[in-house]
């Protein structure tokens, strides 16, 4: 028999369990709707990894993103945050039905026409004072929002922590490497 997990203290009775032990570790490649590609790896309980393959920011990526992880159901999460850009990212991912939902909320000066996405295209960890000055300058408003549907084309469990998963550059990949499926 297994043992329910301990609600948190001070949860509603309505919160579902949260662990996030079928999240931890996960790694995915999926494209939008829209035709933008993105892999991310769940790192641990509070961090991601990700590198952005195709799009208004495609070889943009990132290692160890704090984020707040939010279990629904089993196998369905939320994973929500806010860059040094100023860009949020609010994610919902559905492993058994390999779906994402993906609502990205780019400051004007990344998202808005004729602005400047391509000053975020870097490794941002690298370049996290330019990204905060950038976002300082602005303008931040208008927000543009981007909203859809993403399919999960590759999935596998890298374990916890694992420095291995996302450690090059989108540019830097063997060929193939986003193309394969599962
Ligand atoms: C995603 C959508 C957007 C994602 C990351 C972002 C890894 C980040 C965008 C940005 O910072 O420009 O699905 O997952």
């Amino acid at each position: 028999m297994t043992v329910p997990a301990a609600a948190r203290p001070g949860a509603p009775q309505f919160e579902p369990p949260q662990h996030l032990d079928g999240l931890v570790g996960t790694h995915v490649i999926y494209t939008y709707a829209n035709g933008w590609q993105y892999e991310l790896y769940v790192r641990n309980e509070r961090a991601c990894d990700y590198r952005i393959h195709h799009g208004l920011v495609g070889g943009r990526w990132v290692k160890n993103q704090d984020a707040h992880m939010t279990r629904i159901d089993d196998g369905t999460y939320k994973i929500d945050w806010h860059e040094p850009t100023g860009t949020c990212v609010s994610l919902l991912l559905d492993l058994p039905r390999r779906l994402v939902h993906g609502t990205i909320f780019f400051p004007q000066w990344i998202g808005g026409e004729g602005q400047h996405p391509e000053r975020t295209i870097c490794f941002q960890n690298d370049f996290v004072h330019d990204m905060r000055a950038f976002r300082d300058a602005g303008p931040a408003y208008p927000y543009v929002i981007i909203a859809e549907f993403a399919r999960i084309t590759y999935v596998e469990q890298c374990g916890r922590d694992n420095e291995s998963v996302i450690d090059a550059a989108p540019g830097q990949l063997p060929p193939g490497y986003t193309d394969r499926t599962n």
